[in-house]
């Protein structure tokens, strides 16, 4: 019996423990748009390429664990049993004392290197199947720079950039596949994009390019954030990755596409004025308008996201409202400043970014 049928056999079994147990979180994928924030997406439920080759290893992984700790605290429990006092007259003799006994010394040290050593070949084999996955001329191509802490996406070959959320296609119909390839960047310190779901981790180092890729086999929402600690907002650094049928994602890239039209409505025309007139523009860009900052996410397309703050609320207008008056009151130590507006100008703020879409 090789690994790979003794993976097999090892995952069969635990999805059985599991499936008794009841364990199974519900699945994540749920059609868009999405209300769940920060539900944590069940690792046991994979919906793509990478995640689907790394299940197998998991469950080999947590078996073998599982062994482990169920030999040792065994035997822990039977020896404290076994030599416990019975009562307080009980003589305390000591149990055979071995020293040096070859056998024993080699048999604790060969089995965990046994152990060790398959499960270094079967993950192996995986990260050598992951990464070495051909990708088909039309794989979809993105750029994601970690922040602390949000989310870049660049499409280069589309021309479209965003944040936070990324648009990716399915498989058509007739079996094509379509998968993304994705780059990973940081501009400051070392993040990790985990979508468990779609892919297994990989990290976004600075002044190092990573990759990684996703095929997400139906359309859904799926979960992920940053899994290396990386500052006080880590864990408001959140992200989702929206499969969508080919026909849905090219009805996106149109819409993203197309360049922001200028409000008609006053508050919204007012808001527009505030928003070149205040610093906005030093930090944000809105492509063909003179806000050209890149140091926070592109608000091109801003009112076409689910979410606000890289996942911290749901976007509306309540929430905006509260993030211009103090983007601290949602994400304390986030990197927009207070910047200290009247409630005439977020109103018309609101006004103007509502009409980004
Ligand atoms: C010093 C730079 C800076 C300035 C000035 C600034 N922002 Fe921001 N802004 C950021 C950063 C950084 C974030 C991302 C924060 C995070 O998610 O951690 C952000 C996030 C946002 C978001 C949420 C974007 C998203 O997709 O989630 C909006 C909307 C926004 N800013 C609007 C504004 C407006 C309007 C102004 C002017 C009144 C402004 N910002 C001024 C840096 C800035
Ligand atoms: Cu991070």
């Amino acid at each position: 019996m090789d690994c790979l049928q003794a993976s097999h056999l090892c995952g069969s079994f635990l999805r059985l423990i599991l499936a008794v147990g009841a364990w199974g979180l519900p699945a994540q994928a749920v059609s868009p748009p999405s209300p769940a924030l920060t539900k944590v997406a069940n690792i046991f439920n994979p919906h793509s390429g990478p995640a689907e080759l790394i299940l197998e290893p998991t469950y080999l992984v947590l078996l073998v664990s599982l062994g482990i700790f169920l030999i040792v605290t065994g035997l822990l429990v039977y020896i404290v049993i076994k030599f416990r006092q019975r009562s307080p007259e009980d003589p305390l003799t000591e149990p055979p004392q071995i020293y040096g006994s070859y056998n024993i010394e080699l048999a604790w040290t060969v089995i965990p290197c046994l152990v060790v050593f398959v499960l270094v070949l079967v993950s192996a084999r995986t990260i050598v199947e992951i990464q070495d996955a051909p990708m088909p001329e039309n794989a979809l191509k993105i750029r994601v720079v970690g922040h602390q802490w949000w989310w870049e996406v660049h499409y280069p070959d589309l021309g479209i950039v965003t944040a936070n959320e990324i648009h990716v296609p399915t498989g058509s119909e007739d079996g094509t596949r379509r998968p993304t390839h994705i780059t990973l960047e940081s501009a400051d310190v070392i993040h990790s994009f985990w979508v468990p779901q779609l892919a297994g981790k990989t990290d976004l180092v600075p002044n190092r390019i990573n990759h990684t890729w996703i095929e997400p086999v139906s359309p859904g929402v799926f979960l992920g954030n940053c899994a290396e600690y990386c500052g006080t907002q880590h864990a408001n650094m959140l992200l989702r990755v929206i499969a969508q049928s080919p026909e849905d994602f090219a009805q996106w890239v149109v819409t993203q596409q197309k360049a922001p039209s200028i409000p008609t409505e006053p508050l919204a025309t007012q808001g527009r004025r505030n928003f070149y007139a205040l610093s906005c523009v030093n930090c944000h860009k809105i492509e063909s308008t003179p806000a050209e900052g890149v140091f926070g996410p592109d608000l091109t397309k801003f009112a076409t996201r689910q979410t606000l703050g890289s996942g911290v609320a749901p976007r509306t207008p309540e929430t905006l409202r509260a993030w211009l008056a103090n983007p601290a009151s949602l994400k304390p130590g986030c990197y927009m400043p207070d910047m200290q507006l009247s409630p005439q100008q977020i109103d018309a703020l609101v006004a103007y970014l509502e009409t980004l879409n």
